[in-house]
């Protein structure tokens, strides 16, 4: 009987963890002989995706421009505003995440929601729960995938089935220090200076709708936040606002050294940031202590604001 086929995909302008995690779960359903099952793309791979992909030997999923009439698995993602093209007309079959959910209609009949630091902790956990003995190169993936999105597993977000899952990932591949190989994985990524403005906004930005409110949220991971041209990222800011206006829209400049944030604001509701950080905001500028993740301490202000 051949079985029709069931796309994995990961969220728009996808992060490591969103193709990573597509890729493993095919891998998972393949080794319980599920062949029907694929995985896809629906955006441009970033700098640190590619290191990944390319040291452990492995095909990047392949790019779709639309998922309209495919059976899919959501990977890394529920918000409609952060789904590929097409999605009205997909049949979601079945969803993984580790971030709040948003599903209005269609709730598919798998759910794998769980708060922890990336969506490949969850894909490992079905593998190490199935006795799947994990590929050297999936492995290689699926931790770079998992330190990756949990900044080392030093984000508010890592939790302690993602230091499990690293344990059991890095003892695979025969890595014994995993701080140094995050180091290693992260200066793929921290090539900041190379980008213009524009780039810099749009690498790694989600923007998403609270009760009416537009917002966008940029995440912009380094080991030194202090050499940006903040002035032109703000402008660009602005640019985009007049062109598209947004209550709010946010760069966030993380140091992952410092474990802080420069925060970029752009918008109307610039007051109302203030009042939920009770800090002035200068010349669109904040700094934030201890602020590292999006997810976990900058949506949940902009979440209160709005409700
Ligand atoms: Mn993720």
């Amino acid at each position: 009987m051949k079985r029709e086929k069931i796309y994995i995909v990961g969220h728009i302008n996808p992060d490591l963890d969103a193709i990573a995690s597509a890729y493993g779960y095919e891998q998972y359903r393949h080794s319980l002989k599920e062949y029907e099952y694929r995985a896809i793309r629906c955006g441009e791979i970033n700098s640190v995706t590619r290191w990944v992909f390319d040291r452990y030997k492995t095909p990047i999923p392949p790019f779709f421009p639309s998922i309209s009439n495919l059976n899919v698995v959501l990977v890394d993602h529920t918000y409609p505003e952060n789904r590929p093209k097409g999605w009205e007309n997909a049949n979601i079959v079945e969803v993984i995440d580790h971030h709040d959910v948003k599903l209005v209609e269609n709730i598919p009949k798998r759910l794998t929601i769980r708060p922890c630091g990336s969506t490949s902790t969850l894909i490992v956990e079905k593998m190490v729960n199935s006795n799947i003995s994990i590929p050297f190169n999936t492995a290689g993936i699926l931790l770079s995938a998992i330190l990756d999105d949990t900044l080392g597993l030093m984000s508010p977000t890592t939790v302690q089935l993602d230091i499990k899952m690293v344990n059991i990932l890095s003892n695979i591949i025969g890595i014994s220090n995993v701080q140094e190989y995050f180091k290693l994985l992260f200066k793929q990524k921290d090539v900041w200076s190379k980008y213009t403005a524009k780039e810099i906004i749009e690498e790694d930005v989600k923007s998403i709708e609270i009760d009416g409110n537009w917002v966008s949220v940029s995440q912009v991971e380094t080991l030194n936040n202090r050499e940006f041209n903040e002035r032109e990222i703000i402008e660009e800011l602005e640019v985009n606002n007049s062109i598209k206006p947004y209550s709010l829209r946010i760069v966030m400049l993380t140091d992952l050294n410092k474990r802080d944030c420069l925060l970029l604001v752009v918008g109307k509701d610039i007051p109302l940031v203030e009042k939920a950080l009770n800090k002035e905001i200068k010349d669109n500028k904040v700094y934030l202590k201890g602020v590292v993740s999006r997810k976990k301490q900058i949506l949940p202000i902009l979440e209160n604001i709005y409700s």
